[in-house]
């Protein structure tokens, strides 16, 4: 074989070596980075100690101006049902801080009491609403019961509590109203206690509507017509009702906003039917002790001094 070819398969063979060893080491290199880079951030806005950030960073969550972004929380528990939740919008190779956010919220773990009104509409509530609607609550419980099972916790991170009751259109004059919802739920004996979640599922044929939640100190979740239903609705219906009041409006208590993982239309990122990455709601270990962040003394590698 002649010297000059065999120079050049030596250095395409070499070249190959280096491509395959940049291969490899490459993605672990630049994660590694990503995550000191996030960490960094959190201590440079927040002056906060977040070694090992919780982080979303996938390629596909755009929103319909195909826009995207890194993005961080970190729950730091205050209370026994709340937290300081810490966000970070970074560009996907972390250089560059494009939004941040720092929130008194609920954490979004333990077990959440819910005082459910159902409004009697006849026409798409039917004549059992409270059967049709104990369905659909249940499979928003079971879908935490299977996260955790898939996860090996012992217990579900989340477990909502509910107390179900049905009213006539007639008590709710104005059920946007809180004073006319708690006027309505003393008549019949029932008060919302500060922790409690007061949820009222309208869904009145006359009036199309959408859901939105009110704060402190009385959190409420309304969910008006918000698909135009006109008639009965559908066990599949009354699951669409529940994503929106549980998965939805609920997590706005958690602090969490669309633009944590945004979607353009009905783009899926694998995490259905939450509403965003368990990842970024402290469902999953981030930091390999083997407890999910939202229930870890320690949360993301954080040290037990406080000075920390
Ligand atoms: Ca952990």
């Amino acid at each position: 074989m002649p010297r000059t070819v065999v120079s050049l398969l030596l250095a395409v063979a070499a070249c190959l070596h280096m491509v395959a060893g940049t291969h490899a080491a490459g993605p672990r290199a630049i994660q590694l980075s990503v995550d000191q880079l996030v960490s960094d951030w959190y201590q440079r806005e927040f002056g906060i100690s977040v070694p090992r950030p919780a982080i979303f960073n996938d390629e596909r969550a755009v929103d319909c101006r195909g826009d995207g972004h890194l993005t961080s929380t970190a729950y730091l528990r205050t209370g026994s049902t709340t937290a300081d939740l810490l966000v970070l919008y970074l560009t996907r190779d972390g250089l560059n801080l494009i939004n941040k956010f720092r929130r008194n919220v609920l954490m979004p773990g333990g077990r959440f009491n819910v005082l459910s009104v159902v409004v009697r509409h006849q026409a798409t509530v039917g004549s059992d609403p409270i059967s049709s609607w104990q369905v659909a609550q249940a499979a928003v419980n079971d879908t935490h019961v299977k996260f955790a099972r898939d996860h090996g916790y012992s217990a579900p991170l989340v477990e909502f509590h509910n107390t179900n009751m049905l009213l006539e259109p007639s008590e709710l004059s104005v059920p946007e109203r809180r004073d006319i919802v708690a006027a309505a739920l003393q008549r019949h004996n029932l008060a919302a206690g500060d922790d409690d979640i007061v949820m009222i599922i309208n869904i009145d044929p006359a009036r199309s509507e959408g859901g939105r939640t009110s704060p402190l100190p009385w959190r409420s979740i309304y969910v008006g017509n918000y698909a135009q239903w006109k008639t009965e609705l559908r066990t599949t219906d009354w699951a669409a009702i529940a994503r929106t009041s549980y998965q939805q409006l609920m997590a706005y208590f958690w602090g969490w906003q669309p633009g944590w993982t945004p979607t353009c239309g009905g783009t899926r990122l694998g995490h259905e039917p939450f509403i965003t990455s368990p990842r970024l709601l402290g469902w999953e270990d981030v930091d390999g002790d083997g407890v999910p962040e939202v229930l870890d003394g320690t949360p993301y590698g954080r040290s037990t001094d406080p000075r920390y």
